[in-house]
């Protein structure tokens, strides 16, 4: 049974792997300058690091034919998915919706929703677009994994205790076995992410494991 070294213990998954590679909303809105991230008021340059280590994954899961699914977040350009509380929140000078540098923010198509170029997906893979911070709310992210067998998720992505932490914890509940990747997940805030990690794999893995992405890659190969 393919096993990668993970904690707080083994993660082992079927011998006929029904697992994914899960990318969490690697768009240029949170990675690069001018995006939702910034009208946050975040430094968005320590989220690029990551960027070739979810592209070694990637990679890697192509080789072996193995599924991949993107995230995007963004909302209608009418924003009728995106709900006032969510507008509504913050004090900076952009909100969604508005127009900033990399087009109208947080709004699908507009070139800052863009997927970064080094990780743009191949026809032939599935891209989830979420109005949601969790990947399942409003999404047919869960009929996806039934129609393919999935029952295992390798996660990485931006940011960790948002959109990641959110993704994992609605498919814990539904059943999925969750592996967030250590070192390609980041979050604006290093000491969430280590709290992240920390709580995932808490309490003997109740919401998931944790490992690096050479681990993984040794597990699945
Ligand atoms: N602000 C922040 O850290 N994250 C988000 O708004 N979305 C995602 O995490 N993708």
């Amino acid at each position: 049974m393919p096993t990668i070294a993970a904690l707080p213990y083994p993660y082992k998954f079927p011998d006929d792997p029904q697992v994914a590679l899960l990318i969490i909303d690697m768009q240029r809105d949170f990675l690069e300058p001018g995006g939702f991230g910034e009208a946050l008021g975040n430094d968005v340059s320590r989220l690029q690091a990551i960027v070739p280590t979810v592209q070694r994954l990637q990679q890697a899961f192509r080789d072996r034919n193995l599924p991949i699914i993107q995230t995007v977040e963004g909302h209608q350009p009418d924003l009728s998915d995106c709900p006032a509380a969510k507008r509504d929140r913050g004090r900076g000078q952009l909100r969604i919706g508005d127009f900033g540098p990399m087009g109208r923010i947080l709004v699908l198509g507009e070139p800052g929703n863009q997927i970064v170029p080094e990780l743009l997906p191949h026809m032939s893979e599935t891209v989830i677009r979420k109005p949601g911070k969790g990947a399942f709310y409003k999404t047919e992210l869960e009929i996806i994994l039934q129609a393919n067998a999935i029952t295992h998720l390798i996660i990485t992505g931006v940011t960790t205790e948002v959109c990641v932490q959110s993704t994992l914890r609605e498919a814990n509940d539904r059943g999925y076995r969750c592996l967030l990747v250590e070192d390609a997940t980041e979050s604006y805030f290093p000491e969430f992410k280590q709290a992240t990690l920390a709580m995932v794999r808490s309490q003997d893995a109740l919401l998931g494991w944790t490992a690096t992405a050479d681990q993984v890659l040794a597990g699945l190969s």
